[in-house]
């Protein structure tokens, strides 16, 4: 094959990758799966940031130990649980991945708060974090910083239960 050709097919090769890696933006440790990191932007003056991502664990039991980012003084990992009808958040040292199954780390729910943000986050951005698992080891994931997706179909009987009060 004449040079020139086999390097267009490489250069389309590394084309459909990069293609591939934004669209999937997954990583792989061991037998556990990291799905979409994500950050919210967020504005001038805020310290605080949540973070998000799917942990999907397909071998034995692992944690969640600790999480780093050069973004933030610290990345602590929070729980969200209702303390009679009040929501509250609190601070854990880890996030059990029971074995074989999915954790999702979405608001309302276990999460990542970066404390004392040294710049805005902005939709768009993209920054490495680091997470450290309790067997998998540790892996540098990329955070995108994207707006809140909408939810689909989930929130909407809560919304007709709110508007049952206007009859
Ligand atoms: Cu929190």
């Amino acid at each position: 094959m004449p040079i020139a050709s086999l390097r267009r097919v490489l250069a389309g090769a590394a084309l459909t990758l990069v293609t591939l890696a934004a669209a999937a933006h997954s990583y792989k440790l061991g037998s556990i799966d990291i799905d979409h990191p994500t950050a919210r932007p967020t504005t001038p003056g805020q310290s605080v940031g949540g973070g998000f991502m799917t942990l999907v664990n397909k071998g034995a039991a692992d944690r969640l130990m600790s999480v780093t980012s050069a973004v933030a003084g610290s990345v602590q990992m929070h729980s969200m649980a209702m303390d009679g009808d009040v929501m509250k958040m609190r601070q854990v040292d880890a996030i059990e991945l029971p074995a074989g199954q999915t954790v999702e780390l979405k608001p309302g729910a276990w999460h990542l708060m970066l404390v004392g943000l040294k710049a805005p986050l902005k939709s768009g951005d993209t920054f490495p974090m680091t997470l450290r698992f309790e067997k998998a080891g540790e892996v540098v994931v990329t955070v995108n910083v994207e707006p809140p997706q909408p939810e689909p179909a989930k929130a909407e009987p809560q919304h007709e239960h709110q508007h049952e009060h206007t009859h």
